[in-house]
């Protein structure tokens, strides 16, 4: 269906999902991750994640072709340790590599009380709320942290340091979508920087400086300078954190190696990333239930006086997508179709 009005056209899930499949088969994948991508990318589009949605396609397809990626990565679950799975993605895309990690994360949360999921050298252009809501879908808390290439200063500075560096969090509700944030710690994310850019449109003010150092809304000149952090020395500290814990902790790239790595060629990032999962049963005890009713008041308090929850709005998104099916901006789903005449 095409809506006039918006420029839009309308599918359904499963007909989003077989596009993004043929088009990632068509840049040389194999199923499985052909499969795992789509996934990820129509759920971003069914919630209206402008900046990781279908749009993503796009990225993977120009990431396939550096020759970077490896497309027929298989991802190797190694022996469990204590409380650490690791996933070696083998170079390839990372949903794949987080599939394959994920029942041996979940069991091994629920036997310990708290796991960790070490993935080591994927290929990661996606959000990740996704990874979050299949934790919370097993009644677990979730964490999750990733870096991304050297675009952003840290507070202070004007040299890229830090990747935009995502940071995930999830609290499972009973009979409710789980409570989730997942952001940046740049001021905005680099998706939304390269939306502005195909879109000709100014950035917000304090997401970038030039090559200068000066303040900058220009795509360009702050892509060839550097984005900043959000909240200035706190984004910075955050981000660093990221750099850490999901990089040097886990033995992996930092943002500073994976855009070395990258030397130019435009792909994507390729680091590691670090996901915990904690169960409440085994932190609050018997008395689970009783807590958890608390979370139920502390989120009332927050929308009681009007303020929303984070992910209020991609829920909403969802079932508007859901009702009358999932937008598409015509120009878009062009440039995508065009991927499969190439
Ligand atoms: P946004 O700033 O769009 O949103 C951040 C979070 O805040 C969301 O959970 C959002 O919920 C919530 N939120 C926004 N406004 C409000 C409000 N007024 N009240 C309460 N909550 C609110 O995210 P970013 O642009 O920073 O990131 C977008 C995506 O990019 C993320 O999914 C992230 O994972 C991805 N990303 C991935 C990277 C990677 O390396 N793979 C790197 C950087 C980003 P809601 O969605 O409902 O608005
Ligand atoms: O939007 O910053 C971003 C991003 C980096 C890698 C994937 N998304």
């Amino acid at each position: 269906m095409h809506d006039s009005a918006t420029d839009s056209l309308y599918f359904s899930f499963d007909e989003l999902l077989q596009l993004a499949q043929r088009v990632a088969r068509h840049v040389g994948l194999g199923e499985d991750h052909a499969r795992a991508i789509a996934q990820v990318v129509v759920s971003g589009q069914r919630d209206a994640c402008g900046s990781h949605g279908i749009y993503r396609i796009l990225s993977c397809a120009s990431a396939a072709r550096t020759g970077l990626v490896n497309l027929q990565a298989q991802p190797q679950l190694q022996p469990v340790q204590g409380a650490v799975v690791r996933v070696d993605a083998q170079r390839g895309f990372s949903p794949l590599a987080f599939e394959t990690g994920l029942p041996a994360l979940v069991e091994t949360t629920k036997r310990l009380g708290l796991g960790a999921l070490v993935i080591n050298q994927c290929v990661h252009f996606t959000a990740l709320w996704p990874e979050v809501e299949a934790i919370t879908a097993h009644g677990l808390a979730a964490l999750i942290m990733t870096p991304s290439h050297a675009w952003v200063a840290p507070a202070g500075g004007s040299k890229p340091v830090f990747g935009t560096n995502p940071i995930a969090f999830g609290w499972p509700r009973p009979g409710e979508v789980p409570y989730v944030f997942d952001f940046a710690t740049s001021a905005i994310a680099r998706g939304d920087l390269e939306l502005h850019r195909r879109a000709g449109t100014p950035l917000p003010d304090g997401a970038g400086v030039d090559e200068n150092g000066a303040p900058s809304t220009d795509p360009l000149a702050v892509a060839r300078g550097a984005m900043l952090t959000f909240g200035g020395h706190k984004g910075s500290a955050l981000s660093t954190m990221v750099e850490l814990m999901a990089g040097i902790l886990i033995g992996d790239w930092t943002s500073q190696d994976s855009i070395a790595f990258d030397a130019g060629r435009g792909g994507q990032p390729c680091h590691g990333e670090l996901i915990l999962a904690f169960d409440p049963e085994r932190f609050a005890g018997d008395d689970w239930p009783l807590h958890q009713q608390r979370a139920e008041e502390l989120f009332a308090s927050i929308t009681n006086q009007g303020a929303r929850l984070p992910s209020e709005r991609r829920y909403a998104a969802r079932r508007d997508s859901e009702r009358r099916g999932i937008a598409v901006p015509r120009g878009l789903h062009e440039e995508i179709m065009a991927l499969l005449e190439r």
